[in-house]
């Protein structure tokens, strides 16, 4: 551990507060995450002394503002390690990148009877765009299927049965939100790449807690949240391979994505102003971007070892400690999500009990229904950890599950 992780705590100012009278634990990471003090400062420091539109001014202001937009583009390029920042769009976030694919993609290159495989672990926001998609175009919609059992693990047996040459895309999350699996991105990209499909990785719960190579993944696409990994709400990306960007026609049109206008029809801008209409969002682009060095100062690799310690421990305390409890997702090889269930408590009354005790969790469906169903379950408890999350915050959620044990059994 480097320097950068002395205090880490002191750089998150919402930490430090009671909630209910008691430590705020905060556990609920993979829904959001929280700010360091240096992005809420690049924020404030670009509305105080930068703010202009960009890409259309030549006073000093606007080209302030669209050196700092377009640097964060380079940024972000370097920080997935893509070949060029062409290769970056700005969205609002992972749901916003997965429509842009499944419209502008999709609608050019998909026709009647070709194959979306998908995986049964997706969110919500990788699996309704690509429902709507197949019912725009007449494609089929197919699922990689989950090992039955509470491990989470994808039945990699069943891949040659499902990815057959109809598929045109493969879309599949990095990491589940609701079971903590990492799935072998690598493989599954270059799995569908042999058949000529197109791979689109969900990667709002992977960007900004493991190391991300878009070429060493040989992903088409991967989409990524920014508040999910220390940056603002309401913005992240798209990568995409330069040659497909190239291809697609603009999904939204606007101002700023055109080369020239008439006023029966336009020509685009190239790859990446063609989809990025309207005045984008430019302040949480540069906030993101410090998010990105603040995130590399501490060291991904570092992150991650961080994030599965944790729920490793977590993991393995709650099984032993609770009695009756059902775990979800891997005991160990895995992201810092972890679900759990326990037997005659719905999951919102243990939220609400551990929200008295300053514990900060989420249950429900995750935007998981799906996957629920094939559990048997309607919801799930689920504590999340991020970089900040200490063993000390472990021991306060075992007791706090112990007191909500006692009292339902009781
Ligand atoms: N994909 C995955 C795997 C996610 O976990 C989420 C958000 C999304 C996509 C959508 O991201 P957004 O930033 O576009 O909303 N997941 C969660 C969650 O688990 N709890 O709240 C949001």
């Amino acid at each position: 551990m480097n320097q950068a992780w002395k205090n880490i705590r002191a750089d998150f100012p919402i930490l430090d507060q009671q909630v209910n009278g008691k430590p705020l634990v905060y556990l609920d990471n993979a829904a959001t995450s929280q700010k360091p003090q240096c992005v809420i400062d690049a924020l404030t420091h670009f509305y105080q002394h930068v703010n202009a539109n960009v890409h259309r001014g030549i006073h000093t202001l606007s080209m302030r503002a669209t050196f700092a937009y377009e640097a964060a583009r380079e940024r972000s390029a370097k920080f997935l390690n893509a070949a060029e920042s062409g290769e970056i769009v700005f969205t609002a976030g992972t749901t916003d990148s997965i429509n842009l694919v499944a419209n502008s993609w999709g609608d050019e290159n998909l026709k009647k009877d070709d194959v979306i495989l998908l995986t049964e672990m997706e969110h919500h926001s990788n699996l309704v765009p690509w429902q709507l998609l197949a019912r725009r175009t007449g494609a089929r919609l197919r699922f990689l299927p989950v090992v039955p059992g509470d491990t989470g693990l994808l039945d990699l047996a069943q891949l040659d049965k499902v990815l057959t040459s109809e598929v045109k895309i493969f879309a599949f999350t990095h990491v589940s939100n609701t079971l903590g699996v990492i799935n072998p991105v690598t493989q599954l990209c270059a799995r569908a790449r042999a058949v000529g499909a197109i791979s689109v990785v969900d990667a709002a719960q992977s960007a900004g807690h493991l190391p991300l190579d878009v070429q060493t993944m040989g992903c088409d696409f991967l989409a990524v949240s920014g508040h999910k990994m220390c940056g603002p709400t309401g913005v992240g990306l798209l990568y995409g391979r330069k040659v497909l960007l190239d291809a697609m026609p603009p999904y939204r049109g606007g101002g700023s994505m055109i080369s020239n206008v008439d006023y029966f029809e336009s020509k685009w801008a190239p790859a990446p102003q063609k989809f990025e209409a309207g005045t984008p969002n430019i302040a949480d682009v540069i906030a993101l971007a410090r998010a990105m060095d603040y995130l590399d100062d501490l060291g991904r690799e570092a992150i991650a070892l961080h994030d599965e310690k944790l729920a490793s421990l977590a993991y393995a305390r709650l099984a032993a400690e609770i009695p009756g409890i059902r775990m979800l997702g891997p005991a160990d090889h895995r992201s810092g999500v972890i679900s759990f269930d326990l037997p005659g408590v719905h999951a919102h009354d243990v939220v609400t009990m551990a929200d008295q005790e300053g514990v900060a969790l989420r249950g429900g469906h995750h935007c998981n229904q799906p996957l629920m169903r094939k559990l048997g379950l309607s919801s799930t408890s689920r504590a999340s950890f991020y970089l900040y999350n200490t063993e000390d915050e472990i021991a306060r959620l075992v007791t706090t599950l112990q007191k909500i044990h006692g009292f339902f059994a009781g």
